[in-house]
């Protein structure tokens, strides 16, 4: 067996699912008769700003009533007791991984609490609607967006991922359907840094193939086995 000092985990929607937050590939994918593609870009919002707040200010309703499950509370488990390397690299929006006391945590699409203002380019957390135009705390202009990474925008802070895959001795997937690059390139840059990889999830995912071991259930299940694993190494 051997030896695990660094670890990288990603997780996706899958890992939030049981804390009662919608997945993307659940049912039909659809908000409002939009697929959710459609709204999740730069050219929604051009095209239809009002739209696009609206979708984000109900995620972000959603996020600020759902809870932390036991699979991102074994997380921060991990995350207390690990005293190697560890990333926790999420695509999620929601701050369940911070609330369940997670604090090496990376959300590389962006979070529904924060506000960004395009005119002054400040961050802001946020926890209202962004709907009609409400003034930038910092600038007073009328320019906040949600902080979101939409699809045809660079996902936040890619460097520092691959530096840590790059040191990885463990990746760990979960909750993700493997549909949405980078994120799910991640697994090959772990192979090639010679890391061992895992998937946990309730359906085998588009990239299953490339883990050494793929673990198929619910996460609130598979994740607490899985962090007592490893601790106890
Ligand atoms: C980029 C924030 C380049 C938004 C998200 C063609 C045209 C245009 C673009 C592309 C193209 N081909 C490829 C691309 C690139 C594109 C892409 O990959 N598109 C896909 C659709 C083909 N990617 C991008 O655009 C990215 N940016 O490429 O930039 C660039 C280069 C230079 C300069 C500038 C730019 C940016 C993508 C980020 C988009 N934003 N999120 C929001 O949240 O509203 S993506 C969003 O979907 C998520 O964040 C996540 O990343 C992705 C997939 O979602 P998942 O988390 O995997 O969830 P999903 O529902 O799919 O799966 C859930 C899984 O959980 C399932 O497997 C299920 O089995 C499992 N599950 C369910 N319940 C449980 C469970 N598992 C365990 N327990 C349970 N209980």
């Amino acid at each position: 067996m051997t030896a695990i000092r660094n670890i990288v985990i990603l997780t996706g929607a899958g890992i939030s699912a049981e804390s009662g937050l919608a997945t993307f590939r659940a049912e039909d994918g659809l908000w409002e008769d939009h697929r959710v593609e459609d709204v999740a870009t730069p050219e929604a919002f051009a095209r239809d700003p009002a739209l696009v707040q609206r979708f984000y200010d109900l995620r972000r309703a959603a996020v600020l009533a759902a809870e932390p499950n036991p699979a991102h509370a074994a997380l921060a488990r991990l995350d207390r007791e690990w005293t190697g390397e560890l990333l926790i690299v999420t695509q999620n929006i929601d701050d369940l991984h911070e609330r369940a006391g997670a604090a090496r945590v990376l959300h590389m699409h962006g979070e529904a609490l924060s506000a960004w203002c395009t005119a002054c380019n400040t961050r802001h957390r946020w926890t209202a609607s962004l709907s009609g135009d409400p003034p930038c705390p910092a600038c007073g202009s009328p320019a906040l967006r949600p902080d979101i990474v939409w699809f045809g925008e660079m996902p936040y802070e890619m460097d520092r991922i691959f530096a840590a895959l790059a040191d990885a001795d463990l990746f760990v997937s979960i909750g993700t359907s493997g549909a949405v690059y980078p994120a799910a390139g991640f697994v090959q840059a772990a192979r090639d840094a010679g890391a061992a990889t895992l998937e946990l999830n309730l359906d085998r995912s588009l990239g299953s193939r490339l883990f050494d071991e793929t673990r198929l259930g619910p996460a609130s299940v598979l994740v607490p086995d899985w962090v007592a694993g490893v601790l106890r190494r």
